[in-house]
């Protein structure tokens, strides 16, 4: 039988395990590489693991999110990952290097191989065929430290690609937003969705990338395309013709699913808000008037997407009452468009030129107004995730963000009048690699240094034999750890404070949560009701470290996101599931509930008897950890467990 291209990678970096889905598989990794707001709590669990230098070929540490520097904590942060990179043999891209996904994409990543990267978006690198997972920084830490990553094996779904874009003003984006409508936040939960078809061989890598990038608002575990002649062709450009291979699916190659999408039928598409699959076209919010535009993120800022935006703002201003944000992805990208005066052009129409950094994205700074209309080219439009509680986020393609930015409002950019250059790829990219500072073969004498803001980790306690806990917060479906860890220019400076950051733990649902945990802690902590999806969206782990430091025990909901899961249980956090769904309308916030013999549950039967002592009724939740998980629990989370496996 014939290898899809997932299993064939899988295959070669099997470790243990069989490629069954739904069953654990062990992978020996390639590249990790982590990023600024999840990379201090990484290098500080992977110093407390007590490993001399990183034991996977490839580290990487990426400076990108937390570039506010309206203090001492960002720089100290920088200082810190630029030292720790040193002492371990990582890999350091300086602050103003660009957005590590981006970057990566430029300047290491390659087909065949795989990466695991401390950010959602870390699938990027599949537009080039590589498989790259997003996970938390502990599963990273362990990983650099010599184990394999374990996942459960994910199921692979072909997106059959057929005919050809009807560029100009159609754009990948538009591809990723149509998957978005069709199969929603949850539709990629357990699954890889990997590309093939003829319609492949039109997109070029960063198109192919903007796409798997946006793959993570599936809740896929990541996304992936073959490596052709396309892949050659980029890979020349950027000066690493050498890591080429040719990567494709057999032919007779089985799916569990096979989704078929007509590139040619794709129309200029949006996402409204407050949800990225919230999706329709364009021509149908025609006249909604726009107040801020923001060009750039990890999904739309290549050198292409620059340079298209560009020909669009030729010769034009921004309409009155229009802010336009524009964030290139890379310096190598800043410096092409600036060495072909396109910066200029982009100023000349009022642009407001931003570092190469994520930035708005994550809310460091670029708030909107108030109840303003702000549409992005980014990947996200969570509700307050843009800084602004009652801002209304959309997301488009970033032509479309560039004819709305001119008009002021929104309509089809193939009815707007304005001009789009034609894009040649380049066969040559300028290539600058003087921010990257490679690993030094003598550490020796390396000190890593540490601000006052850099605080110890924080490490669960076994697990007891009975939970007995208030439930603090009861919520719907599709919470985001936005929702739960919130992000921003106030809070992202304390990634590297547990304490601290734990301050705003759900403070956008309910300010007082912290507190309560506080008062519940006293009595035995906590436990949070969730609906499905829960704790999709990004990959910090800050949203299970931060409720456990607070007394949280155990979160019930009908389903989990894939990495927030993953990291509840890094943390000793039970993830647990309604046995039956509609037992969600038994218990409410307030309520006390006791979980009796719980190891034993977990051990054993992995069903568990669930106690409402204030209505006096019980249910069942089940888990579906595999071996390792639970003894990962039973140990207070992944750091005990892998200290007491190198005993
Ligand atoms: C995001 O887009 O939400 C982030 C910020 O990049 C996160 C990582 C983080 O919270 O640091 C992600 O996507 O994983
Ligand atoms: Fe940065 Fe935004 Fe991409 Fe996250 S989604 S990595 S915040 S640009």
């Amino acid at each position: 039988m014939g290898k899809n291209i997932v299993e064939k990678i899988f295959q070669s970096h099997k470790a243990y395990g069989k490629l069954i889905p739904g069953t654990p598989v062990g992978l020996k990794i390639d590249e990790v590489y982590t990023q600024d707001a999840t990379g201090t709590m990484t290098w500080l669990q992977f110093e407390a693991i007590g490993i001399d230098r990183v034991k996977v070929p490839l580290a990487v540490s990426y400076v990108d999110h937390n570039m506010i520097q309206s203090d001492f904590m960002n720089p100290d942060d920088h200082r810190f990952l630029q030292t720790v990179a040193a002492k371990y043999g990582a890999y350091f891209s300086r602050p103003g290097n660009g957005i590590c996904h981006q970057v990566n994409l430029e300047q290491f990543a390659a087909p065949g191989r795989i990466a695991l990267g401390t950010d959602s978006h870390t699938p990027t690198n599949g537009g080039i065929g590589m498989l790259s997972i997003g996970v938390g920084g502990l599963d990273a830490a362990t990983v650099m430290a010599g184990a394999p990553f374990e996942l459960t094996m994910p199921q692979v779904v072909k997106i059959n690609l057929k005919g050809k874009l009807s560029r100009p003003w159609v754009t990948a984006m538009d591809v990723i937003l149509e998957i978005l409508r069709r199969l929603t936040v949850k539709g990629g939960v357990g699954k890889i969705f990997e590309y093939g078809g003829a319609g492949v061989k039109d997109l070029n890598v960063t198109e192919r990338a903007t796409i798997t990038n946006m793959g993570a608002e599936l809740g896929a575990t990541t996304s992936i395309f073959p490596s052709d002649e396309r892949t050659k062709f980029f890979l020349a450009a950027v000066g690493r013709k050498k890591d080429w291979v040719k990567l494709e699916a057999d032919k007779d190659a089985e799916y569990s699913e096979i989704i078929d999408l007509d590139l040619t039928s794709i129309e200029p598409m949006i996402a409204q808000p407050h949800s990225p699959d919230n999706v329709v076209t364009i021509k149908s919010l025609k006249g909604t008037k726009v107040d801020q535009v923001c060009i750039g993120s990890c999904t739309n800022s290549s050198y292409q997407a620059m340079k298209a935006v560009a020909s669009v703002l030729k010769g034009n201003s921004v309409a009155e009452g229009v802010n336009l944000l524009i964030n290139p992805g890379s310096k190598q990208v800043y410096q092409m468009i600036s060495k072909e005066s396109l910066t200029s052009t982009m100023i000349a129409a009022g642009a407001r030129m931003l570092e190469a950094s994520c930035g708005p994205c994550i809310g460091m700074g670029g708030a909107p107004g108030s109840a303003q209309v702000s549409v992005r080219s980014y990947n996200r439009n969570f509700k307050g995730r843009s800084g602004t509680k009652d801002a209304f986020v959309y997301l488009a393609s970033p032509v479309s963000c560039a004819v709305f930015a001119l008009k002021g409002e929104i309509l089809d950019p193939r009815k707007s009048g304005l001009k789009i250059g034609k894009f040649v790829e380049p066969k040559k990219y300028f290539i600058n690699r003087n921010f990257i500072i490679p690993p030094k073969k003598d550490t020796s004498k390396v000190v890593v240094i540490k601000g006052p803001n850099i605080k110890d980790i924080s490490v669960k306690e076994p697990l007891e034999e009975k939970i007995e806990a208030e439930v603090l917060l009861k919520l719907g479906d599709n919470i985001t750890t936005d929702d739960i860890m919130p992000a921003g220019s106030k809070v992202l400076p304390f990634r590297s404070n547990i304490p601290k950051i734990s301050e705003f733990v759900f403070s956008g649902i309910d300010s007082t949560f912290s507190q309560r945990a506080a008062t519940a802690k006293e009595k035995g902590g906590c436990i949070v009701i969730g609906g499905e999806n829960y704790g999709q969206g990004s990959s910090r782990e800050h949203a299970a470290i931060a409720p456990m430091y607070l007394g949280l025990h155990a979160v019930i909901a009908k389903s989990f996101a894939r990495i927030h899961k993953a990291n509840l249980i890094n943390f000793g956090v039970l993830p647990l599931q309604f046995k039956n769904p509609s037992d969600y309308k038994r218990v409410d916030k307030g309520d006390r509930i006791i979980i009796r013999d719980v190891k034993n549950s977990l051990m054993v039967s992995q069903v568990y008897a669930i106690e409402n002592l204030t209505k006096g009724t019980t249910f069942e939740a089940i888990s579906d950890l595999n071996n390792r998980q639970k003894e990962i629990i039973i140990k207070g989370g992944l750091l005990p467990y892998t200290k007491q496996q190198e005993e």
